[in-house]
């Protein structure tokens, strides 16, 4: 697949502003900062960047509760997601939604999501918007390997085959759903396989490397616009980091996530550009400082800005009391 030098350190940046905006978040949640429940992407940032890579501002995205990596893909802007984080007025929801409600449909971004599997029917549903309006958008759908195991998985992908939506599924496949290990309740090795049970297309795909998800997701965003019908991506991938905040992690042993982050996506781009001269020591220097200068001042713009105001405790609520 031939991307230009431009496109290509464009996504390795976007790698890393996912990768230093949640060490930050992680910081500041130490320091009391962030409000509410973190779930990090940490590992996965090859999922999020090589899929979306291959989307334009008007194709739509559905996220989950590990949002982040999606929401920076796709073009969040970091200082209203920090804000958002730290509960504050100027955040994507005011400041009262937290990390796992942040949306910006400006961009196309429908919705992190705290129900497991909650997107799957919004982004079907998105995609018959699309059919009915005749337009080559797609939309594509991020979910984990606990949501396919929800009665939703089932419902979306059947109705998106038969009707043949522009929707790509992009299974994250990190092995666990919070403390559960994969094989413990799926039989199948590759969930890829479970699209054979609605007749589209499955395909699984090394998630650590941002290249071969690119090119799967090409492929399957590419037959999607052309109306073609859906297909199931599963990238094989990893979270560094606990389920979320507080997660002791007896479920797995430090070897299994030494061995695993010995395939940290991030280094592994960084070594391919290298290897194909595209990019120097110096330059990836560079562009880690340009990207910690990015998140500060989105550190600064949250810190900032003010809680909001009480009196507005009942606006932008769904129910009041
Ligand atoms: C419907 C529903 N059931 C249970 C939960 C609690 N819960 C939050 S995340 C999670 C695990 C999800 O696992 P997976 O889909 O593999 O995503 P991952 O966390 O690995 O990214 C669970 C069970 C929830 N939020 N929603
Ligand atoms: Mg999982």
């Amino acid at each position: 697949m031939d991307l230009s030098k431009e496109k290509l350190l464009e996504m390795y940046r976007t790698m890393l502003k996912i990768r230093i905006f949640e060490e930050t978040a992680l910081y500041e949640s130490s320091r009391g900062n962030v409000q509410g429940a973190l779930h990090l992407y940490i590992g996965e940032e090859a999922v999020a960047v090589g899929v979306c890579a291959n989307l334009r501002k008007e194709d739509y995205i559905t996220s989950t509760h590990r949002g982040h990596g999606h929401c920076i893909a796709k073009g969040a802007d970091v200082k209203r997601m920090m804000a958002e984080l730290f509960g504050k007025v100027t955040g994507y929801c005011k400041g009262k939604g937290g990390s796992m409600h942040i949306a910006d449909f400006s961009i196309g971004m429908l919705g992190a999501n705290g129900i497991v599997a909650g997107g799957i029917g919004m982004a079907t549903g998105a995609a018959l918007a699309i059919q009915m309006r005749k337009t080559d958008q797609v939309t594509v759908c991020f979910f984990g390997d606990g949501a396919a195991n929800r009665g939703p998985f089932h419902e979306g992908l059947n109705m998106a085959a038969v009707w043949k939506l522009p929707v790509v599924f992009v299974c994250e496949n990190n092995r666990y759903a919070q403390w559960t290990p994969q094989e413990k309740v799926t039989l199948v090795t590759d969930i890829a396989d479970m699209a054979v049970a609605y007749g589209m297309p499955g395909v699984s795909v090394d998630g650590m490397d941002v290249m071969a998800v690119y090119e799967t997701a090409h492929q399957a965003i590419s037959r999607a616009r052309r109306g073609e019908g859906p297909t199931l991506v599963e990238c094989k991938t990893y979270r560094f980091h606990g389920h979320s905040l507080g997660d002791a992690q007896q479920y797995r042993s430090k070897e299994e996530v030494a061995e695993w982050s010995k395939r940290d996506p991030i280094k592994l781009f960084q070594a391919f550009l290298q290897d194909k001269s595209l990019l120097t020591e110096a330059e990836a220097k560079q562009i880690e400082e340009s990207v910690r200068r990015e998140i500060e001042e989105a550190v600064e713009f949250a810190s900032s800005s003010p809680f909001p105001p009480p009196e507005e405790v009942f606006e932008d609520v769904v129910s009041k009391a």
